[in-house]
């Protein structure tokens, strides 16, 4: 039975924010919500999807981990998919992982247990026991080509020694940054007032994916090895405990903590050694990493579609600690949405210091039952986003009140709204100041118009001096207004402008993001102006039009409308295109018009584990080939992946040859001579 419309609503709205928190983890580095509250809701969509199976889509967040690479670095495609793990976050569900693969093989198996760093996993080419090339994971199956600043981390050998190396291996690890190094480079960046790094996970991912490798040069990045996933010549041994006693006999660093374990016994207790270890490591771990020892049970295990059977994640439960709770403060956020948080005494957890946490909204101030005065657990859920859990009792001052939600808006005064059935209360006043700088400073942000330096104290410096009240004003800021501002001087007001100037060429999707569409994700809003090209052609679409783009379902389709027929909006767009913002798309890049694939038209049907259907749709055009959406005669391949539709049949019933995902790599690779 298909989905009644309100799941299938939920699941749409589940999809497009956890691809904003994708493409805010793997693209920005800059997470808004912690790794455990992602994971809540990536299992909310996957339970939705299993009950109702008509609302798996190909490219759903359930069916692939992570994100298309940025386009700064060329592509590198890795030979084997770069896999994501399962968790287990307790001994009950380590021992039910155990349980599950103990009915893959016969005889009894033995494991290894590795510390889970807290950096990013690298993929490093050796070729005759030279470093060739360093990539990230990228989306799995495409990173980044980042060897010039691989190759400026001390850890990573450039040449390999001993005897047996094999002529041609790929070697996984993880690029980290020691709590040393970290607070040495927090220190430097206080030194040249820039941002402090939010932990050394953003560090370590943020100098690796640097531009100019003197950069990273300068960050001292650590790497340790822990897998080798191809290696031609010499399989370097049959367990995984005696591969890496091989990697490290030819030079490459690999973690001391990794130890043999007999049983699912010695496992637990590994990994509350290593719980209790955590802090005296040097580095962060948030986890240990448990895998099976004998490579050849291994292959029996296979995979699934997002990890290997034969390893697991066992999360550490977050760090906490108590601070005190000086008061409760409400934000108001770009739609008006009104947010109380907690203002704390600052305290040191989980990596960084924390002085303030969200509360996300009134029935969670009063189901937590925290008051100004209170003393506070805090802890930082998944390592990232702050969190009060709630208080202690025994602690609480005697002559406490429960904290009241305030009734009207702190910014303008206005009142503070909430409807029946809904969570939050919001400032309904449109003129609001603190509206108009969240919306501002969501459009000046990274994600969208990335506007360096025009953050949130400028902005709201700038609208209290009445030089900003949308965000297309952005374009009108000149030297000569900003120069009688308070902590302006000449170069700032300069390089502001300049900035601002910068941003101009981002193109159709960023000033998209950047408007801050309701449901309207990053991919939503790339598949629009990649289908429509330009504003204008966008802005005429029907909800029909919309909705048939790829990616844009009902519930997107219908806010984008309600956007366009707004007329305040439209003149935000207009005066935005009279500042000279490009609101086209960038073309996408011509046609190769050589190529193994030339002549050949291939309609993909089904979902792929190893590829988007744009990063399969890139792969056949980079090699001369075209996609359409349609199978006939002329069709020369169907690409069928899980669950395909009608195209399946119809290719079979004209006699057009299908390939399944295997074989479409192989024709990637080798061509149609390579099919046989
Ligand atoms: N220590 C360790 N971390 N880690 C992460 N081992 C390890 N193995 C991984 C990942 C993603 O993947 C293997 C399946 C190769």
């Amino acid at each position: 039975m298909p989905a009644p419309e309100p799941v299938r609503r939920r699941a749409e709205q589940l999809r497009t924010e956890l691809d904003e928190h994708s493409y805010r983890y793997y693209v920005l580095d800059d997470p808004t919500v912690s790794d455990a509250e992602f994971d809540v809701l990536v299992r909310e969509l996957a339970a939705l999807e299993a009950e109702h199976p008509d609302l798996r889509t190909p490219d759903s967040p359930t069916q692939r981990a992570g994100y298309a690479p940025a386009a700064t670095f060329a592509s590198v495609t890795h030979d084997v998919r770069m896999w994501s793990l399962d968790n287990a976050f307790d001994r009950d569900e380590l021992q039910a992982w155990a349980d599950r693969i103990a009915k893959l093989v016969a005889g009894p198996i033995r494991f290894v247990g590795e510390p889970k760093l807290d950096g990013l996993a690298i993929s490093l080419l050796y070729v005759d026991g030279r470093l060739v090339r360093g990539a990230t994971r990228g989306d799995g199956t495409t990173g980044e080509d980042v060897t010039a600043n691989v190759l400026t981390i001390a850890d990573v050998p450039r040449e390999l020694r001993g005897r047996g190396l094999p002529a041609r291996m790929e070697v996984r690890g993880e690029v980290f940054m020691r709590l040393d190094a970290f607070e040495a480079l927090n220190r430097r960046q206080d030194e040249a007032e820039e941002r402090r790094f939010a932990n050394p996970r953003n560090a370590a991912a943020g100098s690796l994916r640097q531009k100019d490798p003197r950069v990273t040069a300068a960050r001292s990045l650590s790497f340790f090895a822990y897998q080798v996933e191809v290696a031609d010549g010499a399989v370097p041994a049959p367990s995984h405990h005696a591969t890496l006693d091989r990697l490290r006999d030819w030079g490459l660093p690999v973690n001391p903590e990794i130890e043999p374990l007999a049983d699912i016994d010695a496992v637990a207790a590994f990994c509350a050694r290593m719980e209790a270890q955590r802090h005296g490591l040097g580095y962060e771990i948030d986890g240990a990493v448990v895998k099976v020892d004998d490579l050849a049970q291994r292959v029996e295990m296979g995979h699934t579609s997002k990890a290997p059977r034969w390893a697991i994640a066992y999360k550490f439960p977050p760090e906490e600690k108590t601070t005190l709770l000086h008061d409760i403060m409400v934000s108001i956020g770009r739609t008006g949405r009104a947010t109380p948080f907690a203002v704390m005494e600052p305290v040191f957890v989980g990596g960084s210091t924390v002085a303030m946490a969200t509360l996300h909204n009134q029935d969670e101030v009063a189901r937590k039952d925290v008051r100004p005065g209170d003393t506070v657990v805090v802890r930082k859920a998944g390592d990232v986003i702050p969190e009060v859990v709630g208080s202690i009792a025994a602690k609480r001052p005697k002559r406490s009140r429960p904290w009241v939600f305030p009734s009207e808006c702190p910014s303008c005064g206005g009142p503070l709204v909430r409807l029946d059935g809904e969570a939050d209360a919001h400032c309904v006043n449109v003129d609001c100041p603190a509206q108009r700088v969240a919306r501002i400073v969501y459009f000046a942000g990274r994600a969208a118009m990335d506007i360096e330096g025009l953050g949130e104290e400028r902005v709201r410096q700038f609208v209290d001096a009445g030089l900003l009240a949308d965000p297309a004003d952005v374009y009108a800021l000149t030297v000569e207004a900003l120069l009688p501002l308070e902590r302006m001087a000449q170069k700032s007001a300069e390089n502001l402008v300049a900035a601002v100037a910068a941003s101009r060429d981002r193109g159709l999707a960023r000033v998209l993001i950047g408007l801050g569409i309701r449901h309207f994700g990053p991919a939503a809003a790339q598949a629009a102006a990649r289908t429509f090209g330009d504003l204008d052609r966008l802005r005429a679409a029907s909800v029909e039009e919309l909705t048939a783009v790829e990616g844009i379902g009902p519930v997107i389709a219908q806010s984008v409308a309600a956007f366009f027929a707004t007329a305040h909006n439209h003149h935000v767009l207009d005066k935005l295109r009279a500042a000279g913002v490009d609101l086209r798309a960038p073309l996408a890049a011509p046609a190769a018009t050589d190529g193994p694939l030339v002549g050949c038209t291939v309609v993909l049907t089904g979902g792929l584990t190893g590829f988007t259907r744009d990063a399969a749709q890139a792969e056949i055009e980079a090699r001369g080939g075209k996609v359409t959406g349609s199978v006939s005669k002329k069709t020369t391949f169907v690409v069928a992946g899980a669950d395909p539709g009608s195209k399946l049949a119809k290719a079979e019933q004209l006699g057009v040859r299908v390939l399944d995902e295997p074989g479409f790599v192989r024709l990637l690779a080798e061509g149609p001579a390579g099919l046989g």
